[in-house]
């Protein structure tokens, strides 16, 4: 070999070396690195009711409640389906109209509303309340609350005994032991009830 073949041979050691002491640091820098962490349960964002009740007038119509979500920046969409399900409230049509479906929160997206439509009915009647529940989340799990109770306040007044002039009252409905028997016509001006019964006893 001549100086200018050996020269090669040098130089081709040479790389081959640095390559090989390349891999090598790659090699270290790969394995110095931590895991890839896997997602748990504790790094979810998690979805809930913005309160746990709220109070709605019976004539309110349509309305909103509100759910909101945690970690809002987390990448996978988060999804959660809801159902709205009866107490003393009936559904469909009665005192509320049921609802279901499904919320979606992208990225960066932190409340969706569920609207809901109170009926309005002509009785008179306690509160009632019906709830919706968040279920099935995807990317996420139920935060708490994850319930919401609707309150409907009644609107509507007690029935109560009118009397309207020319109109007859039967005074028997007013008496514990049914002995009076006597219906008296309503003039104008009224009709002292009192002063009648007592005249009676
Ligand atoms: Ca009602
Ligand atoms: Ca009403
Ligand atoms: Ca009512």
């Amino acid at each position: 070999m001549d100086q200018s073949q050996w020269r090669r041979v040098n130089r081709a050691l040479m790389t081959g070396g640095l390559t090989v002491f390349f891999l090598a640091v790659l090699l270290m820098i790969q394995l110095s690195k931590p895991s890839i962490p896997v997602a748990s349960a504790q790094t979810l964002p998690t979805v809930f009711f913005s309160a746990a009740s709220v109070d709605f007038d019976e004539n309110a119509g349509t309305v909103q409640v509100s759910v909101a979500r945690s970690l809002i920046t987390a990448t996978n969409t988060v999804r959660v389906n809801y159902n709205s399900y009866f107490g003393t409230a009936t559904g469909d049509g009665g005192d509320y109209t049921n609802v279901s479906g499904v919320l979606e929160f992208p990225t960066n997206v932190a409340t969706r509303t569920i609207a809901i439509t109170i009926i309005d009915d002509n009785i008179d009647e306690p509160i009632e309340f019906f709830y919706i529940e968040l279920l099935n989340p995807v990317n996420a799990t139920l935060g708490t609350p994850s319930r919401i109770k609707i309150n409907i306040v009644d609107n509507d007044l007690p029935a109560q005994a009118t009397a309207t002039p020319g109109g007859v009252i039967l005074l028997d409905a007013y008496e514990p032991n049914n002995t009076l028997r006597e219906a008296r016509a309503v003039g104008v001006g009224g009709f002292d009830m009192q002063r009648h019964i007592l005249a009676h006893r």
